[in-house]
């Protein structure tokens, strides 16, 4: 209150960033205190913001880019400078290349000592080194700008195509004093943060005229179109066209993985076969082999394509109807004219449905088998029978062998519920996804790691344990990265490059917490370890004994190691 003989109320830039972030309807930070921003934590507690504390900046990024991914709210990560700062860029980075948004805070020394080099504490010029791994960077200079600063943070976070935002915070910021009243009209709440963008009619009409003259059509789906929470949409498309289709893999479960028109079981044959193909949120980069070559076989191929951001057209091979909007616009204005296209014909379905069944009974043959040790099939048969029990719950997933295989055996019957390596391939995404899906859903994860990728990450299990997150890390473990039976060509005392410590019990390490370790060696106790784990809903990890020989090099992707393709 402000009377005549008082100096006026005020407030400063601590509470701006919490008062901003709030009235956006941001409720969580994930993140890792320090100097300058110690205290904005321990506000955003004491305002009723949800503050998740991470042992690494790297993990708290992940989370925010996940919740990101699943919300299409700018999920938020706070750091402290330079080193803090530097280790949450990997994850800012990561989020735009996959196209999640996400907003890096970061506290900041001194502007004109940085500015100078003149060595301040943690000194970096941070806006410039982060430029060039985001969306946009921003810095906020004044008090009286926080909410204006914050806002445009979010529209450039969520708005087009989505991606990672950084945004620093000078220290000598956070402790400007302005009137509150002041303050209070400097918040900014978004209006429509995610615009529609409708698609011209143009381009629906030459879309849907490509549709009418194929063959042989096929549907893609990306994680964008998992993103876009168009799912009603989707799903009408794809069943009201007859068309089979193709999730990518964190567009698995968008429609579930057990649906009739799902061709996954026969990917490489859609893929080669198909004359027309229509992506929906997927680019054609390196996962789909860049539109071209063998696995494209020999006829060239018609796209249409769906994207929100028109550069992504012709980005590697040339598309023939681009169609420029949001998902949900835009797959509602093909399935208005849809029922002007023929359905796809019994011969193209017949062979789709004669490949996937030959697949799937080869696939079930394998699937049966019951080695001993465990290999990744019969570990992986087991896991996807306990979560079809639950689809409800997450399932993050990273490794080499371990993620292709469980890409193609474990099924997904809900949308949003599959996070994994992405558009990187990067190893490290496990617990930070994992608690950032835990704690944006409120259900349970099931992170199904190789023992490589989990390193990355590991520490995280305390965070895990301290939030009593419903977590349960599955941790493939064959003794090393990609496999344990490298030996040292020299017969030196070192191990080989690829090799860990034998026979590691991952799962003492989440018991040193207050969290369940299981140690399994056969499928049937690692069906008892999972439901017991899942039902409980407390941090659990299940240290899987896989045979040390399964698997092969890189995985799915051994011919990309230079001395393979040179042989080629
Ligand atoms: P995947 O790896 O599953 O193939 P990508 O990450 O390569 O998927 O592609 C996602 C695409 O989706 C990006 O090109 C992005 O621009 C697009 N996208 C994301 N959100 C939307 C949206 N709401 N509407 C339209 N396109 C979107
Ligand atoms: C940040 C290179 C790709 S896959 C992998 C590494 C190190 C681990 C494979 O071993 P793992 O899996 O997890 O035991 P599995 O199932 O084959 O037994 N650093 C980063 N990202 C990547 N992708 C690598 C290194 C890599």
């Amino acid at each position: 209150m402000t009377t005549e003989n008082q100096t006026p109320e005020l407030t400063d830039g601590f509470h701006l960033v919490i008062d901003a972030l709030k009235a956006n309807d941001i409720n969580t930070i994930f993140g890792l205190v320090g100097i300058p921003i110690t205290d904005l934590c321990r506000l955003a507690q004491a305002e009723g913001m949800r503050f998740i504390g991470f042992r690494h900046e790297q993990h708290a990024g992940n989370a925010a880019a996940i919740a990101g991914f699943m919300t299409q709210k700018p999920g938020i990560c706070l750091t402290v400078s330079a080193p803090g700062f530097l280790n949450g860029l990997t994850a800012l980075a990561n989020a735009t290349v996959n196209c999640f948004p996400m907003i890096l805070i970061s506290g900041s020394s001194e502007r004109e000592i940085v500015d100078l080099a003149q060595g301040d504490y943690e000194e970096m010029d941070q806006l410039n080194a982060a430029k060039p791994y985001a969306k946009a960077a921003y810095r906020i200079n004044k008090a009286e700008d926080i909410g204006i600063g914050i806002a445009r943070a979010i529209r450039t976070a969520v708005s087009g195509r989505p991606g990672g935002v950084y945004l620093d915070l000078p220290a000598q910021l956070l402790s400007q004093s302005i009137s509150a009243a002041e303050g209070k009209k400097s918040i900014v709440r978004v209006v429509d943060p995610v615009p529609r963008q409708i698609p011209a009619n143009d381009a629906i009409e030459r879309a849907l005229n490509v549709l009418k003259n194929a063959k042989r059509p096929l549907i893609l789906l990306g994680k964008g179109a998992a993103y876009a929470q168009a799912d009603s949409e989707i799903r009408a498309l794809v069943e009201k066209s007859g068309i089979p289709y193709l999730p990518m893999s964190m567009a698995k479960g968008l429609l579930p993985d057990n649906h009739p028109q799902s061709a996954s079981a026969a990917r490489s044959f859609v893929l080669a076969e198909a004359d027309v193909v229509l992506l929906i949120g997927a680019r054609l980069n390196w996962l789909l082999a860049h539109g071209k070559g063998k696995t494209w076989g020999k006829e060239p191929k018609k796209f249409i394509q769906i994207d929100i951001s028109p550069t992504e057209v012709d980005s590697n091979v040339p598309i023939e109807a681009p169609v420029i909007g949001d998902i949900g616009s835009c797959v509602s204005a093909l399935v208005s004219g849809i029922a002007s296209v023929s359905k796809p014909s019994p011969e193209w379905l017949g062979a789709i449905a004669d490949k996937k069944e030959k697949n799937m009974s080869k696939m079930a043959e394998t699937l049966a088998k019951n080695p001993s040790p465990m290999n990744f099939h019969s570990a992986l048969r087991t896991i996807r029978d306990v979560l079809k029990t639950r689809p409800d719950v997450n399932l993050v997933n990273e490794g080499a062998n371990t993620l292709d295989f469980c890409r193609a055996i474990v099924d997904m019957y809900q949308p949003r519920k599959r996070f994994d390596s992405g558009t990187w391939g990067i190893m490290g995404i496990g617990m930070g996804y994992s608690i950032g899906a835990a704690v944006t859903s409120g259900l349970p994860v099931v992170a199904v790691e190789g023992d490589s990728a989990f390193g990355f990450s590991g520490m995280e299990i305390e965070t895990i344990c301290r939030y009593k997150l419903p977590v349960t890390v599955v941790v493939f473990n064959n003794n090393g990265v990609y496999r344990g039976t490298d030996v040292n060509p020299t017969g030196g005392s070192d191990v080989a490059p690829t090799v860990f410590v034998k026979n590691a019990r991952y799962d003492k390490m989440m018991e040193a917490f207050g969290g369940v370790g299981y140690n399994v060696t056969t499928p049937q106790e690692l069906e008892v370890a999972l439901t017991e784990a899942i039902a409980a809903g407390k941090p659990a990890l299940i240290n899987a004994v896989i045979d040390e020989t399964a698997g092969t090099e890189s995985g799915r992707l051994t011919n990309l190691n230079p001395s393979t393709a040179a042989k080629k």
